[in-house]
């Protein structure tokens, strides 16, 4: 897969793309993720990528012409599957966009910053528009982290065996993960659950889904009596 992040401020995508599993996969050459800074397709000695909005208001919207070329060129080098605009006002992301995404081949993120992207980017070359929850970050740049991860770590070979994503937490029944514990068996008198400790797979098995669906429900619920 091939990924092309377009953004205000490159730098602060420089760790999370290039440590732990998001390193791996792109020297196993699984995932290929470019950078572009906007300000390389900016004009003059300013090389200006914002301005005020039109109608007033606070805040700067990224300017249309240096997103207009820096797209330009990529989509006159090969096809993309998706460009995708990452904004809280997009859907919401969740495992299984996730895995819908792993599927492609070449996409195109745009992060957003300041107050927004010039609506005429998003009219001519946004096909899906992302958002990683309801909040609101200071840029699309972390954002587009979080998207990276979530479908970099899906890629085959990308994760080892060990790591396996069919057993993560939303990809189970239950939605969540159950407690883990490592050695010591006890630590400062609190004891690993037994069940986890006498090797019967079966019942370890049937712990595991068992906790992982009562914290789900705990904490994802809704109580309907307010209580
Ligand atoms: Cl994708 N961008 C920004 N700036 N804030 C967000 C977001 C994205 N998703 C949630 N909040």
């Amino acid at each position: 897969m091939r990924i092309d992040v377009i953004s205000a401020v490159p730098k602060v995508l420089d760790s999370p793309l290039n440590e732990s599993i998001l390193k791996r996969a792109q020297q196993r050459s699984l995932a290929e993720i470019i950078v572009h800074d906007l300000r390389d397709f900016a004009d003059g000695n300013y090389r200006q990528i914002d301005d005020s909005p039109f109608g007033g208001g606070a805040g700067m919207v990224l300017k249309p012409e240096p997103i207009f070329r820096c797209m330009q060129k990529l989509l006159s080098e090969r096809k993309y599957d998706e460009v995708i605009y990452l904004t809280p006002q997009g859907v919401k992301l969740n495992q299984k966009k996730a895995n819908v995404l792993s599927l492609k081949s070449n996409l195109i993120i745009i992060c957003g910053h300041y107050k927004g992207i010039d609506q005429r980017v998003i009219d001519k070359f946004v096909t899906k528009e992302i958002s990683i929850g309801d909040y609101v970050l200071t840029g699309g740049e972390t954002a587009a982290a979080v998207l990276i991860d979530a479908v970099v770590r899906l890629i085959p070979g990308v994760l080892n065996d060990s790591e396996s994503a069919l057993t993560d937490s939303f990809q189970v029944e239950s939605g969540f993960d159950s407690p883990v514990y490592t050695r010591p068996a006890e630590y400062e008198g609190m004891r690993v659950p037994e069940v986890l400790l006498n090797g019967n797979h079966k019942d370890i098995a049937a712990w595991r889904e068992q906790k992982g669906l009562k914290k789900y429900n705990k904490v994802r619920k809704k109580k309907l009596n307010n209580k």
